[in-house]
């Protein structure tokens, strides 16, 4: 499928944001829009309109905990490599559509009048944003379509993302997507960080012509390239990287799959917007939908919600067994 014209984000920077010590609008890479969220305690996160794409988070010390290549390209079409892509209304190539669908690579707007919001936002720090089909996307995917997306932070540093995605057809027409928070998490190293609540799960291998598998007993370790599509997972996750003391959780609501991806050193190599050995220093693990595509009737919704916490760990002092994590609220 061909690269679509892109609308310039001319349509992005007439955007007005009410003025916050919270929520900035600022310039980015290559000039793109970009909006800042902050917290009091010192978190911050970034979120690209192109694509309504975070490329940034980062705890009350100011680390940056999700990983962004070196060599990320900030130039529609092409999405970005690192942080948080969209992945919809297709993910991967589960379908006719570009690798991943259209909306990772689509100028979003901000959206300045929300409907009510299902849950209170405990924060200041959060932002709407808002993707409707151009024409030139209804040619590729005939269907009328809201998407809104929140971004906040949480008072504790959490990172929220949440999706709504409202069938705005006329023709009495439903749709069938599939979804992916395509989330990069920065690891200290790969090979000493382990995945805890995927055990015992059934997954796709897609490096097996996506062959239906089991996986074993323990947590997931890594010392070769994975492209797995976990099933039916539980709704929370960890991520440990012991180097770091660092325990990742993810949770997740209305996202019933997870997929677990790193291209390791032969796949680095081939990715242009990728450095040879970041492989190293990167996890994905994505909330997603999967292998049970959502329908949406004309003025039904979907909602997709992830919520990200970084916990300071040191596992071997039993400060934060990943079981207790897992198993607590
Ligand atoms: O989420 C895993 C995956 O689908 C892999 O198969 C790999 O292709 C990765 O996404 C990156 O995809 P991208 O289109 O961003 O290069």
């Amino acid at each position: 499928m061909s690269s679509e014209r892109v609308p310039s984000s001319a349509a992005a920077s007439s955007t007005a944001l009410p003025a916050s010590p919270h929520v900035e609008l600022a310039k980015g890479v290559n000039g793109l829009d970009k909006i800042v969220l902050r917290e009091s305690r010192g978190s911050s996160t970034e979120v690209y309109l192109y694509g309504a794409h975070v490329t940034s988070w980062k705890n009350d010390h100011g680390e940056e905990l999700l990983f962004v290549s070196n060599k990320a390209l900030y130039k529609p079409p092409k999405p970005i490599r690192g942080g948080i892509p969209i992945c919809f209304p297709q993910f991967g190539g589960f379908g006719p559509l570009e690798q991943h669908g259209f909306a990772r690579n689509r100028f979003w707007t901000v959206d300045t009048d929300p409907p009510p919001f299902p849950t209170p936002t405990y924060s200041k720090a959060y932002v709407d944003l808002i993707l409707r089909p151009s024409e030139e996307d209804i040619k590729i995917w005939p269907h009328s379509y809201e998407f809104r997306l929140r971004v906040a932070l949480g008072p504790g540093g959490d990172l929220m993302l949440t999706s709504r995605v409202r069938n705005t057809n006329t023709d009495g027409k439903p749709f069938t997507f599939t979804f992916a928070y395509h989330t990069y998490f920065s690891v200290s190293d790969i090979s000493e960080v382990r995945v805890e609540g995927l055990e015992t799960l059934d997954y796709f291998d897609n490096l097996k012509n996506r062959e239906h598998f089991t996986e074993q007993g323990d947590a997931l370790t890594f010392e070769s390239e994975v492209d797995k599509i976990y099933l039916s997972t539980p709704t929370k996750i960890a991520i440990l990287d012991h180097e770091k003391k660092r325990t990742f959780v993810i949770r997740k609501d209305g996202l019933p799959d997870a997929v677990v991806w790193n291209p390791w050193d032969k796949k680095a190599k081939a990715m242009a917007d990728f450095g040879d050995d970041e492989y190293k220093h990167m996890l994905c693990v994505e909330a997603a939908a999967i292998e049970k595509p959502i329908t949406l009737k004309p003025g039904e919704e979907w909602k997709g919600r992830q919520e990200l916490s970084a916990v300071p760990s040191s596992y071997c002092s039993g400060q934060l067994d990943p079981q207790k994590v897992l198993q607590s609220s």
